[in-house]
Order: C-alpha cells, then sequence, then structure tokens
C-alpha cells in the first residue's frame, strides 16, 4: 500500500467518474479522497456510494482545492487527478514514483518529446503556444534544473508538507503555477512524464480562456516580485 493519497478535484464531473471509475487504482493508496465545492450533477453521491470520501470546500476554485487536500490528508505525498477525462490514470502511479525516486515536485508533462496534447491536430494551438510561452517564461527566470516542459499541468504529485510549506495563496486555475514557480525560486527537483491529454469526456469546461490566462500573468508577475523581496532581504 503506498502511503500516499488520490486526491480527486471534482466539480460537476459525473460522466468522467462513470467512464474512468473502473480505472483509477483506489486501492493501492492509503488514501483516496474527493474534494468537491458542491456538485449537482450526482459526482458526489457517486463517489460516496462507492466508498470515496468527499470532502467539501466552501468557496469554489481549485486553489482552494488543493489546501483542503491538504489539510484533510495525512498522508506522506498527494496526487492530484482532474476526472474529466484529459488525464490518463495510468499515470497516477507513475507520478507517485517519480515521488519515491526523490522528485520533490512530479508532473504530467502535454509537451516536448513523447507527448501529446489535445490541441496538437489543431492549427493555431492557440492554447498550447501559450503554455508553452508561460513554461518558457518559467525555466528562463526561475529555475536552474533541466529544463520542464509544462509548467502548468494540473496533473502533479508532491509531498502534502512540500505543498504546505510553498504557502500558496491562489483561489483558481493558476495554482498549479504557483506550485511550479515557488518549487522551482526553492531549487526543488522537479521531474516530469509525457503523457498523452485526452478529450473531456462530458460536463463543462470550468477554465475560461482569456480569465485563466490573465490570471497566469499576475501569478507570475507576483512571484518575480517576491524573488525581488527575497534578494534584496
Ligand atoms: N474541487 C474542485 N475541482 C474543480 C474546481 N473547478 C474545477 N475543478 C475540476 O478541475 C478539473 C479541471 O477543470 P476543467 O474545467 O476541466 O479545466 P481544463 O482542464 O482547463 O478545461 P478542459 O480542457 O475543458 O477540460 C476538473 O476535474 C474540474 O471538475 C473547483 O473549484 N474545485
Ligand atoms: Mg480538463
Amino acid at each position: 500500500m503506498r502511503d500516499a493519497a488520490v486526491v480527486l478535484l471534482v466539480f460537476n464531473e459525473i460522466e468522467g467518474l462513470r467512464a474512468l471509475w473502473p480505472r483509477l487504482p483506489v486501492g493501492e493508496f492509503r488514501e483516496f479522497f474527493a474534494v468537491d465545492p458542491g456538485s449537482t450533477d450526482g459526482s458526489i453521491e457517486f463517489l460516496r456510494e462507492r466508498g470515496v470520501p468527499v470532502v467539501p470546500q466552501s468557496i469554489r476554485g481549485r486553489g482552494v482545492a488543493f489546501r483542503v487536500a491538504a489539510e484533510a490528508s495525512r498522508a506522506e505525498r498527494l496526487i492530484f487527478f482532474s476526472p474529466d477525462g484529459n488525464e490518463d490514470p495510468d499515470d497516477i502511479v507513475r507520478l507517485d514514483d517519480l515521488l519515491l525516486g526523490g522528485a520533490d515536485l512530479a508532473i504530467a508533462r502535454r509537451f516536448g518529446p513523447g507527448a501529446v496534447n489535445e490541441e496538437d491536430a489543431e492549427f493555431l494551438r492557440l492554447r498550447a503556444r501559450v503554455n508553452e510561452t508561460f513554461s518558457v517564461l518559467a525555466n528562463r527566470l526561475f529555475y536552474r534544473g533541466p529544463r520542464v516542459y509544462d509548467t502548468i499541468n494540473g496533473f502533479r504529485a508532491l509531498r502534502r508538507q512540500a505543498l504546505l510549506e510553498l504557502q500558496t495563496t491562489v483561489k483558481r486555475f493558476p495554482i498549479e503555477y504557483q506550485i511550479t514557480l515557488r518549487s522551482m525560486q526553492r531549487g526543488w527537483k522537479i521531474a516530469e512524464i509525457p503523457t498523452k491529454e485526452g478529450a473531456r469526456i462530458g460536463g463543462e469546461r470550468k477554465a475560461a480562456s482569456w480569465p485563466v490566462g490573465m490570471d497566469h500573468v499576475k501569478v507570475f508577475a507576483t512571484e518575480i516580485q517576491n524573488i525581488r523581496m527575497l534578494r534584496e532581504s
């Protein structure tokens, strides 16, 4: 049994949960629970019927969900999984293995050699290009280790104490970017596995591209300020 928790990040994902359930490695982990800000499509009932604890969050947002998970868990390591079809359940164990092998932050990357993202077949690949730009900036300004290809993907794992130590503040989507930038600032070891991003299975996307993109810019700007303050103090 792995001394880790798989955390399902769920907000109205009943179709994804139904489709992926048979593939989730429930028995292999000491903890397996969901964080949910108030789904109304039967996701909560689906999980509870199968014995999966659902931790409620009173304020919406993935950033809040990350912190709620860290407070609720007692496991050594946390693997965050979004059951909407984008992420491959087989990668859950692989991410945990990266931590066991000494990584501080493990990310399933949708870019770089051997990886596939949802937009690879499209002509403009707008979302992918914006993502890649954020990663290039992060590597240039914050990191001296080997290149990190996907600084933004939510499919990732880290030690629970490490997440608490980072004292994240983001409430919504750019939580992952803040975690990566703060890990980079500390010189933590970041390891990636190439992944194949699947298409959304059902339900609705919660991340509207434009506001979420702007939120990433704000996080980037704030973290640059933090670095300046650290250097000057
Ligand atoms: N616990 C929790 N989960 C959330 C919240 N907002 C979104 N999620 C989940 O986070 C995952 C990612 O959200 P998506 O809407 O799929 O965002 P995305 O992956 O950028 O968009 P798509 O490409 O359309 O899938 C999904 O599993 C959502 O259900 C939240 O406030 N709390
Ligand atoms: Mg998604």
